[in-house]
């Protein structure tokens, strides 16, 4: 509530003349915002996170072996966090993130309020081991995210040639 009260003090503090500028398109208000990508800026940061987990894939791993595994989860409402990653597919997938020189494996990602959590070549992403069966092109292979707060999500991953980026056809 605090949050709401500076706002409108904010608001109130600046002249007639240019508040019904203020109040007619959110530009002004989402350079203070969260960050968000396409957030207004304008809402809460409290209340249940709405997450959904947008162009999810895997580049086909050589031989089986071992294949990385990028997404991106939007969420509408607060913060929540990525604890967990399983597949019924394959025996171990683990968090990462890339640094200048190397990655390393963390425990959870942070998904922000009214925010993205991208999972991206050169960045975040997931490493997956031990195939029950070497995936194929064409596999649509299950992903299990848990949250810290919304559960379970389970995710099917279609496995994509290794130039594949999303938006491409
Ligand atoms: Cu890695």
């Amino acid at each position: 509530m605090t949050t709401a009260v500076n706002r409108r003090f904010r608001r109130s503090a600046l002249a007639g003349a240019v508040l019904a500028t203020v109040l007619g398109g959110g530009a002004i208000l989402a350079a203070c915002g969260t960050g968000g990508d396409g957030g207004s800026g304008d809402r809460a940061a409290a209340g249940p996170a709405k997450l959904s987990v947008a162009d999810p894939y895997i580049p086909l791993p050589p031989a089986g072996g071992m294949g990385a595994g990028y997404l991106t989860v939007r969420n509408d409402g607060g913060p929540d966090e990525l604890v967990k990653v399983s597949s019924p597919e394959a025996g171990s997938v683990t968090m990462h993130r890339s640094t200048a020189s190397t990655m390393e494996q963390v425990d959870s990602l942070d998904v922000p309020a009214h925010g993205t959590l991208r999972l991206a070549r050169g960045g975040t992403h997931l490493m997956i081991m031990d195939w029950q069966k070497a995936p194929a092109l064409g596999d649509e292979l299950e992903l299990d995210l848990t949250f810290a707060k919304s559960g379970t999500i389970s995710v099917k991953v279609p496995v994509k040639e290794l130039t594949y980026r999303p938006g491409q056809s």
